[in-house]
């Protein structure tokens, strides 16, 4: 399909309706981007950096560079929305007792809640730019959001290698519009990180080998989301009481004083997740963890994976009163719960 025409009266409407909707950050790019990139990509893979998620490697082509994906896109419009915590997420983590999931996954699966707009954004440009085609991606699909989101102006990958914002801080939620519309771009972001390495210095499990790489491996996110099977031992201990990703990196960003806490009903926290009790979540049975976790991304990760974060996060508490709770789960049907399980009962004893 050839390039439908459009300008910058085309690119001021949409940014006019992706605000209306209720995206907070709106720019647009060539579909096109530099080959460090891929080089980039590459180098992670190589290393192994990704670990369990081979799908990173699968569709390496399509990831780092739109039209390897989509041959007809021309331009593409990263947009951001805003999910600002309205509280300090680290001080959960002084609360042993308590489970930390992370900002985030508090409140509706931000994959619905995006999603759902940029099908509206995109269902209104089919009808305002009649014969132009588009495809709409947030996080699943091969498309490298954080490199097209700095290109469009939206911010910059910082040390920790998400995006950051001067205006959102380390807290915006990335979609793209990829357009087959030619849209003027807008100036792509630079670099505003200066001598700063708060959030390399605070990881707790040393998981940036340099600033802007991560070894996914060794991420507490990686680790209590995508890895399946035993947690190795030595990210046991500085897991704490995370159950569901890490927020430490993003967290202490100094970006983060000029970012607001998010206006958008879907993204607030579920109560039951604030701090939720290790205790009860222990208990959990497969029907429990589906009903509390309905329409939550946690709910992807499923039972099994989800208590053997609690079992980790138990053994670290240091309250003896928890040892129960763990000890019921000692020969839980799923072997690794009933392992970890074990570790945090005798973590615990030797404490007693
Ligand atoms: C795989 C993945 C993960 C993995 C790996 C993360 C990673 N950094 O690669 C894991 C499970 C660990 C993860 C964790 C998180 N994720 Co994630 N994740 C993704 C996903 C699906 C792909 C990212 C990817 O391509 N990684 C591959 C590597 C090679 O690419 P990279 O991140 O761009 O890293 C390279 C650059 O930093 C590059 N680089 C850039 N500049 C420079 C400069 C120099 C000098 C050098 C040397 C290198 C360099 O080198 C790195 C390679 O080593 C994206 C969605 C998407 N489709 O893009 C979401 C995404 C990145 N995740 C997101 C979020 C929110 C998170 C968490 C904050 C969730 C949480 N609270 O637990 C954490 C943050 C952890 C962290 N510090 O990155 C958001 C980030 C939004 C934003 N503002 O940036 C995204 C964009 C999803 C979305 N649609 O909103 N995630
Ligand atoms: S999310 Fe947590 S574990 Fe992962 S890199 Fe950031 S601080 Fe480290
Ligand atoms: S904490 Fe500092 S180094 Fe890390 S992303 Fe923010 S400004 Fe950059």
């Amino acid at each position: 399909m050839p390039a439908a025409p459009a300008g910058p009266a085309a690119r001021d409407l949409i940014r006019a309706e992706a605000l209306r909707l209720g995206f907070d950050r709106v720019g647009f790019t060539e579909a096109l981007l530099p080959a460090a990139v891929r080089a980039r990509l590459d180098a992670f893979l190589a290393a192994g950096m990704q670990g369990g998620m081979g799908w990173l490697a699968d569709r390496a082509a399509q990831r780092a560079q739109p039209r390897a994906l989509w041959p007809e896109a021309v331009s593409v419009i990263a947009l951001g929305m805003n999910y600002g915590p309205e509280e300090d997420p680290l001080a959960i983590l002084a609360r042993r007792d308590r489970g930390a999931v992370s900002v985030y996954a508090q409140g509706r699966d931000y994959h619905d809640v995006v999603k759902s707009r940029l099908k509206q954004l995109g269902r209104w440009m089919v009808q305002r730019f009649a014969g132009s085609a588009l495809k709409v991606f947030v996080d699943t699909a091969p498309v490298a959001e954080k490199p097209l989101a700095q290109q469009a102006g939206l911010g910059w990958q910082g040390k920790h290698s998400n995006l950051v914002s001067r205006s959102h801080g380390s807290w915006l939620f990335l979609g793209e519009v990829y357009t087959t519309l030619a849209l003027p771009p807008d100036a792509p972001e630079r670099d505003h990180c200066g001598g700063c390495h708060r959030c390399l210095d605070i990881c707790p499990t040393a998981a940036f080998p340099a600033p802007y790489r991560l070894d996914a491996r060794r991420c507490i996110s990686y680790l209590t989301i995508e890895h399946k099977g035993p947690i190795p031992e030595e990210f046991r201990a500085p897991m704490g009481n995370r159950i569901y990703g890490c927020d430490d990196c993003l967290a202490v960003c100094p970006w983060n004083k000029f970012a607001r806490a998010h206006a958008e009903p879907g993204f607030a926290p579920r109560a039951a997740l604030r701090a939720p009790r290790l205790a009860e979540l222990a208990a959990l049975d497969d029907a429990g963890f589906r009903a509390l976790f309905s329409g939550s991304p946690v709910k992807r990760i499923g039972r099994d994976r989800f208590v053997r974060n609690v079992m980790i996060a138990i053994g670290n508490s240091g309250d003896p009163a928890l040892r129960e709770a763990a000890q019921a789960r000692a020969e839980d049907a799923d072997p690794v719960v009933a392992e970890a399980a074990r570790w945090a009962a005798m973590r615990l004893e030797a404490r007693a």
